[in-house]
């Protein structure tokens, strides 16, 4: 297909509550949504950078500007698939936000086109998918188990607790001892810790945890695999993890055991998809993070979540657990199952009154 247009779209959702996080306390979410024109219909694309690079380096008005100065460029009178977007970008190093974003909006425009599934394309093989939720740090231990109680109650089938240091061995005792060892529960520091807090971390495995998520530095992969050695909880890597053949490395050195899948860090679907195939392939379990995304990288999220190797429940959580009101039709929580779409594409589109009460700034770039 050719492209003829892209419209790039600024949109600001405040959050239900302040997330907070070892890197940052978020009170809304600010996204850059991509909406690609092509000859054969359009597409949606979800940029899942954050609006300052504090998860990673990237950050929104970066991807604009490489998306614009650099990506567009180079697809502009191609023709383009949605296989043929990362092969083209991939003189250009790094930015894999901004690739994903492009690539998402591209892939949902062609398999529109062709009335199929981002779910039935990538080899989903579930129709629902069983649903956990991420739990920030909060002021104190009490607040922190009135949240959990809440989430627990809307029938989350997995906790994940947000840690730092200050903020682990005691959270995760309280948690355990109001609700139980039955609850799936499991931490993600994103990067907080350093090999000197080997001792602290292993505290932690008296708690039946099902993971530890990325404790150190994003390219201290080898520290990882140094503290593994250390720790009987499975190490999960999430900002590590920047591609297939990243995840293949981290395996083989054993820094991991279980690996987080987000296709906006990894480059895009189809190589979150390639990551989940090389993580099967060594028998590593793989679930499908979340970025705090609309309804639109939710809705494809889900399809990465119900791939065969995706064996446990993701942050793929129900809109309200972020958004009153979201920019599609809400994704609500059943029974602690998301439905996974169906149809043609991501599966979702925009409502547009909703995506214009939210919407801060609007451009449309014509190829
Ligand atoms: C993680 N997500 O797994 C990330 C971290 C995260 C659901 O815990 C704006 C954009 C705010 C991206 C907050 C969850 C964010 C963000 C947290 C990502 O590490
Ligand atoms: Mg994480």
């Amino acid at each position: 297909m050719k492209l003829t247009g892209i419209e790039f779209r600024r949109v600001r959702m405040p959050l239900v509550a302040p997330f907070r996080t070892s890197f940052a306390t978020e009170t809304t979410k600010e996204v850059l949504l991509l909406r690609v024109v092509t000859d054969e219909g359009e597409g949606w694309g979800e940029c899942v950078a954050m609006a300052e690079p504090r998860y990673s380096s990237e950050y929104l008005d970066g991807c604009a500007d490489v998306l614009r100065r650099f990506f567009l460029p180079a697809l502009a009178g191609r023709d383009v698939t949605a296989a043929g977007v990362a092969p083209v970008l991939e003189p250009f190093r790094g930015h894999r936000m901004g690739k994903a974003a492009l690539e998402m909006a591209v892939l949902d425009a062609e398999l529109r086109a062709r009335g199929v599934s981002l779910a039935a394309n990538l080899g989903a093989d579930r129709e629902r998918v069983p649903c956990g939720v991420s739990v920030g740090i909060m002021d104190s231990i009490p607040e922190l188990l009135d949240a959990v109680d809440g989430y627990l109650d809307t029938g989350y089938q997995r906790i994940k607790l947000k840690i730092q240091p200050g903020w682990d061995v005691e959270p995760v005792r309280a948690v355990r001892e109001r609700f139980g060892d039955d609850v799936l529960l499991q931490v993600d520091a994103n990067t907080a810790y350093t090999l000197a807090d080997t001792r602290q971390l292993a505290k932690l495995d008296a708690f039946g945890l099902l993971l530890v998520e990325q404790p150190l530095d994003e390219e201290d992969v080898l520290g990882h695999a140094e503290l593994a050695r250390h720790l009987e909880t499975p190490i999960c890597l999430d900002e590590s993890i920047t591609s297939a053949r990243a995840a293949a490395a981290a395996i083989a050195m054993g820094a991991c055991r279980i690996v987080n899948i987000k296709p906006g860090r990894v480059g895009g679907y189809l190589e979150a998809k390639r990551v989940h195939d090389v993580c099967a392939a060594h028998g590593v379990a793989v679930w499908c993070g979340g970025m705090l995304e609309t309804g639109l990288g939710r809705a494809a999220n889900l399809a990465i979540a119900a791939l065969p190797g995706c064996t446990l429940p993701g942050d793929t959580s129900a809109s309200d657990r972020y958004f009153r009101t979201d920019i599609t039709a809400p994704f609500v929580l059943q029974g602690g199952f998301l439905p996974v779409p169906a149809t043609p594409g991501i599966g979702v589109e925009p409502l547009p009154d909703a995506l214009a009460e939210f919407t801060t700034g609007t451009e449309f770039v014509s190829l």
